[in-house]
């Protein structure tokens, strides 16, 4: 199993941009994940990981969902919001999966129907670019699989991965900001 930190990120130029230091998530992955200029691919082709393999990386049974593939798993700052831009792309109308785990439940986030978007030339389909918002996780792992069997080879490219600012934070501001003016008030009236 790889296991990237920080220096995945660093090559994630979108990424690293949008975080503050002390907020970077760690980054970890198995199966066949590469960095592309502009995003992150995960596969269920060459090097992707039995379902066996995927459950020990996730620590729950993932044989009913599919046979094999892959996983990034991003570990978060639970009092944020994060939201990620994907597109899943497939030969197969009717099998494989992408989806999210976040340490209790998994979701269905595309199979071969979110597909929708003919490639020329080619027998693929894509979906549009998607965003996926997720919240008050310490993990998230993002897992691409083949179903019922290990053919046709299905793809997902994560563009970017972003915190989005909470407006309970925005909130807190304005109030420091209005009890500050009080404050202030009330020494002038004392000065006159
Ligand atoms: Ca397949």
């Amino acid at each position: 199993m790889k296991i990237f930190y920080l220096t995945l990120f660093l090559l994630l130029g979108n990424i690293k941009t949008t975080l503050a230091a002390s907020l970077v998530p760690t980054i970890n992955y198995t199966g066949a994940v590469t960095q592309r200029p502009g995003y992150m691919e995960m596969t269920t082709a060459t090097g992707a990981r039995s379902a066996s393999i995927l459950s020990q990386w996730l620590k729950t049974p993932l044989g009913s969902y599919g046979t094999e593939g892959s996983i990034i798993t991003f570990n978060l700052n639970p009092n944020f919001r994060y939201e990620f831009e994907w597109q899943f792309e497939t030969v197969e109308r009717d099998k494989d999966i992408f989806g999210i785990w976040n340490g209790k439940t998994f979701t269905t986030l595309a199979t071969g129907t979110t597909a929708t978007l003919p490639i020329a030339n080619t027998t693929k389909r894509t979906s549009p670019w998607l965003k996926t918002t997720i919240t008050n996780t310490q993990t998230l792992s993002l897992v691409v699989m083949d179903t019922r069997d290990k053919l046709g080879t299905s793809m997902v490219r994560i563009k970017s991965f972003n915190q989005i600012p909470e407006p309970s934070m925005v909130v807190g501001f304005v109030t420091v900001v209005v009890v500050g003016m009080k404050f202030k008030r009330t020494n002038n009236s004392r000065g006159d």
